[in-house]
């Protein structure tokens, strides 16, 4: 089994709400190995790359709106299976369902908006992950 890396942002809710480092703090202690962090905002260029499997999605332009809303944290975890370990860490996308102990189950819910605001990105695949941490730290 290799040693994957993948990318995190905490989305702009997750940063307005101060919960950065709680988030941070549960993926380094299931054990994750964070490698890079910084806060950044994010441009509508990088999102247009970072969504582009979302594009004509009826969520898509909420989506970007809501990622253009406020900074972001990028960090990249490493780890054995930490693609796989970490969805699983972040829960479902709609926060309403997602399993109470997930960042998702317990720290989020719906807002009524266009768009679901659950916290956290995880990329889902090695592929993503190449290429969502090329977009996040070039
Ligand atoms: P993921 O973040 O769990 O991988 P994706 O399907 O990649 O989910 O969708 C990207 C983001 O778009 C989600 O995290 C969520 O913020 C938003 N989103 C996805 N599907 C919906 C939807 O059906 N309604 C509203 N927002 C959605
Ligand atoms: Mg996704």
């Amino acid at each position: 089994m290799s040693i994957e890396r993948t990318l995190v942002l905490v989305k702009p809710d997750g940063v307005a709400r101060n919960l950065s480092g709680a988030i941070l703090a549960r993926i380094e202690a299931k054990g994750y190995t964070l490698v890079e962090l910084k806060k950044t905002d994010a441009t509508r260029a990088m999102l247009e790359e970072h969504y582009a499997e979302h594009v004509g999605k009826p969520f898509y332009e909420p989506l970007v709106e809501f990622m253009l809303s406020g900074p972001v944290v990028a960090a990249i975890f490493e780890g054995q299976r930490v693609i796989e370990g970490f969805r699983a860490l972040a829960g479902t996308t709609d926060p309403t369902t997602a399993a109470p102990g997930t960042i998702r189950g317990d720290l989020g819910r719906d807002w009524g908006l266009k768009v679901q605001q659950n916290l956290v990105h995880g990329s889902d695949s090695v592929e993503s992950a190449e290429r969502e941490i090329a977009i996040w730290f070039a």
